[in-house]
């Protein structure tokens, strides 16, 4: 398996004979488990999945490349077991994914045992690239979620409150395949659309006012990611020159964006068209993150990101202008970046401010 090839080439760099994974996502990426308890161990040649009772079976059913361990109801003491046969000297550990008192925990058991090594986001600089099966699960999520938004367009009119457009999101996402939502979904309308991420809440729509919805679907652990702008009846022409705007700065960047640019230069594509614009201070959040088996990933289309963006990273691309009392604008896709560009999963269409 090319990920567990991956992570062990990585071994050797850090001194270490083994690696212990704890944290959701990365035992997922690496092994194929969805359970939510357990644990790998990863040596150069060994691949346990440790795992209690209630797991066993869908362990040996989803993990094929992993040898079961099968565990008590204390983890820790578990990998204290296994441990204790390998006989290994230095044992990373995914700094990021135990808490303290875990860390204590197992610590003490197994001091005598092995050093426990901090290591600090290995499997995630492995899962900023995607490979194709991930980037086909992506791609159904985002489908799904232009389902969704598609259906849920139909609900926008006059009275209906936020949340019920949230909830008929939602559902939409889950009728159409989707396990769950990326996140909270957004609804935000009038002058709330100038909250960047505002819950629904149970205003009403009214004639004249912005819709922002933003939202995605969950596929096989995967998220997608999108935002949509309309308007309630007849736009005015600052709503229409606001979105143009904001369409412009898009597709600025999605014309520019490539594997190799850092975040920030990424992320300079958009902002610029919407300084330009006069807008500067109205653009106070970075132009995108990288989505997977995480909604937010790294590296980030920002202006503090000074890492490279490589190629097989799938991203957002999300300008918006939010202007207090008046309301916000913005238009997100998400997209798979290439080497000469990108390739875009989103298919809602965008090309001018909806009225509905
Ligand atoms: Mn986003």
């Amino acid at each position: 398996m090319r990920r567990l090839a991956n992570l062990r080439e990585q071994l050797a760099d850090l001194s270490l004979e083994g690696m212990l994974i704890t944290n959701w996502e990365n035992r997922r990426y690496l092994s194929g488990f969805t359970g939510t308890a357990g644990a790998l161990v990863i040596g150069v040649k060994e691949a346990f999945l440790i795992t209690d009772f209630r797991y066993w079976e869908q362990a040996a059913l989803e993990s094929p490349d992993f040898e079961l361990y099968k565990g008590g109801p204390r983890l820790w003491e578990s990998v204290k077991e296994l441990l204790a046969g390998l006989k290994w000297k230095r044992v990373g550990f995914e700094a990021g994914a135990l808490t303290y008192k875990d860390y204590r925990s197992l610590e003490e058991l197994v001091a005598a045992l092995a050093e426990l090594v901090p290591v600090t986001d290995l499997v995630e600089q492995l899962r900023q690239t995607k490979d194709a099966q991930e980037i086909e699960l992506i791609k159904k999520a985002a489908a799904i979620t232009d389902l969704a938004w598609e259906k849920t367009i139909g609900m926008i009119k006059p009275g209906v409150q936020e949340r019920e457009l949230a909830l008929e999101f939602d559902y939409q996402l889950r009728l159409n395949g989707a396990e769950g939502s990326a996140f909270p979904t957004i609804v935000a309308s009038g002058k709330r659309a100038a909250l960047p991420h505002a819950a629904p809440s149970a205003k009403v729509i009214e004639p004249g006012e912005l819709v922002l919805i933003d939202g995605g679907a969950v596929y096989q652990g995967y998220h997608a990611d999108m935002t949509r702008t309309v308007l309630l009846g007849k736009a005015d022409p600052e709503q229409r020159r606001i979105y143009d705007l904001v369409l412009k700065a898009q597709v600025e960047a999605l014309n520019n964006l490539r594997a190799g640019l850092t975040g920030r230069e990424a992320d300079e594509f958009a902002r610029k068209v919407i300084a330009a614009g006069g807008y500067a201070d109205y653009f106070g959040h970075g132009l995108g993150h990288s989505v997977g088996l995480n909604i937010h990933e790294n590296p980030r289309l920002s202006p503090t990101e000074s890492n490279q963006i490589p190629k097989g990273a799938v991203v957002t691309v999300e300008p918006g202008i939010y202007l207090p009392d008046w309301g916000g604008i913005r238009i997100e896709d998400l997209v798979v970046v290439e080497e000469h560009g990108i390739r875009n999963l989103t298919g809602s269409p965008k090309e001018k401010l909806l009225e509905i």
